[in-house]
């Protein structure tokens, strides 16, 4: 009961929060036997206090755009819980981003945080700013005044934001440069910059390079590979395209990408240099990419059947949605579980819906959940911080070998939890128990 209720609390006090509802009602109602063993977690009023942030900044973002026209927007951050380790998570910059979507985000990040095995708080923040059809003027003039407001809330020891959907390494620039001028401070208060001014080797390949990692350690235990076999991938941003990437080194072979206007599907295996031309470079359509590959078909969202996503009806051995939230429904699920895929690792946050979730549960495919499997990214935005703080970067091999390892850790850690209480494969409840405890545990040590 205690569970329902705090959930039934969450629902009421922010009724238009529907994502952050999803996301409360996915970690909660995993926690319920932890919960019921241990009744310290409830003595301490712990779910009550992990749903309300810490502090939520809300503020106003005025610039200018090339033709001398002021634009106004809504910036966030939101600080959520800090007791192992300062804040950290990115920022997104998307027409659709409200104070809801933030605080999904943020509430994901503290379990993801934890399971990482480094010392990070989990928070949030953007605007509904959008990068498209932005020019890099406006894109800097827009993260100055961005910043300008930010600055005086972050920091390497108290909250250390980084990239999300539509901010990559252009806008972590503008961003810590003015972080740079305004305190007059180079220090590591930003993640996933370039490495030639105090970036990390490998965040830009992280999430994507770390959720394959993870569907490998998944499918190890079931005596499984991915060499040879078909995947199939949402998105064509950072995470999609280091996840093309990392499976062709293990022999794997993608054939779909995605953006907002439609798929891409390429039955002889995506052609990364060209993904990455088009996309990290060109900021264009994929459309653009039957130009170049005449074999490729391309599908325009609305093209296809209602209601359902285009990339999930190609038939795949492991699927890796990589765009954005509630991207896979149930009716997905149904599908690729008919066309027999037997692995979904979650590069996205949140990318499938509750009966997505549940039907891939019930299935008891490998199914890596996003907090566990796409940790890759802000763990490399941990190591970032350690390289920062000693001003000493490493080489490449050595950041790949500990983000491996950190991805295997995961994998273990949530095995072996969701082994503890009797559910051997469903690793959202194992992910959600062992991120939970460490937070918990720490809140309790630290009293009230
Ligand atoms: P990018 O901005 O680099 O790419 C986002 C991709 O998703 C683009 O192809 C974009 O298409 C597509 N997309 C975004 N929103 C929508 C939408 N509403 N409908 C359809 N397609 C959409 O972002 P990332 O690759 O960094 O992020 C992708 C996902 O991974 C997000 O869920 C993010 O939270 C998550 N993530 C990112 C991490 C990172 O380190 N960057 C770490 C962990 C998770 P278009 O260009 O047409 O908008
Ligand atoms: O969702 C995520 O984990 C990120 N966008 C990366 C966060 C980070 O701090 O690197």
């Amino acid at each position: 009961m205690y569970v329902e209720n705090v959930i039934e609390k969450v629902k009421l006090k922010y009724p238009d929060q529907k994502e952050f509802h999803q996301a409360v009602q996915e970690v909660f109602t995993s926690l319920a036997l932890v919960i019921k063993k241990d009744k310290k977690y409830q003595e301490s009023a712990i779910l009550e206090r992990l749903v309300i942030p810490d502090r939520e900044i809300y503020f106003r973002v005025n610039w200018v755009n090339d033709v001398g026209k002021i634009q106004v927007n809504q910036g966030y951050r939101i600080e959520f819980n800090a007791a192992i380790g300062p804040y950290k998570g990115g920022l997104r910059f998307h027409p659709s981003v409200n104070a809801g979507i933030i605080k999904f985000l943020g509430f994901e990040q503290v379990f993801k945080n934890s399971l990482t095995t480094l010392h990070l708080g989990g928070g949030k923040g953007g605007s509904d700013f959008d990068p498209k059809n932005k020019s890099d003027g406006e894109v800097m003039r827009f993260c100055q005044a961005f910043m300008n407001e930010l600055y005086r809330h972050i920091g390497p020891y108290t909250d250390i934001p980084a990239g999300d959907i539509g901010v990559g390494g252009r806008e972590i620039g503008y961003l810590f440069g003015q972080y740079r001028k305004l305190t007059n401070r180079f220090e590591g208060a930003l993640t996933g910059k370039r490495f030639d001014w105090g970036g990390s080797l490998m965040r830009p390949e992280a999430t994507g390079y770390g959720c394959v990692y993870f569907a490998e350690e998944m499918l190890k235990e079931r005596g499984e590979t991915l060499a040879g076999k078909i995947c199939t991938i949402s998105g064509s941003g950072n995470v999609a395209i280091y996840t093309v990437e990392k499976l062709y080194h293990l022999g794997a072979k993608p054939v779909t990408v995605s953006d907002s206007k439609g798929m891409i599907y390429d039955e002889a295996g995506i052609d990364v240099a060209l993904l990455k031309e088009l996309k990290e470079i060109k900021r264009v359509s994929l459309e653009e990419y039957i130009k170049f590959r005449t074999n490729a078909k391309y599908i325009k969202v609305g093209d296809y059947k209602e209601d359902t996503n285009a990339v999930w009806s190609i038939p795949c051995f492991a699927a890796f949605p990589s765009a954005t939230e509630n991207e896979l429904n149930g009716k997905d699920a149904k599908t690729l579980l008919q066309n027999g895929c037997k692995c979904v690792s979650e590069g996205a946050n949140m990318p499938s819906t509750l009966e997505a979730l549940d039907l891939f549960l019930r299935a008891k495919i490998c199914y890596g959940p996003a907090k566990a499997a796409n940790a890759g990214g802000v763990a490399v935005s941990g190591l970032e911080m350690s390289q920062n703080a000693s001003m000493h970067p490493w080489d490449f091999e050595t950041v790949d070998k500990k983000l491996h390892n950190i991805m295997e850790n995961i994998f273990s850690i949530s095995s072996q939890t969701a082994k503890e209480f009797a559910e051997p494969t469903n690793l959202v409840l194992g992910a959600n128990i062992a991120g939970f405890r460490k937070v918990a545990d720490a809140m309790i040590d630290q009293g009230v």
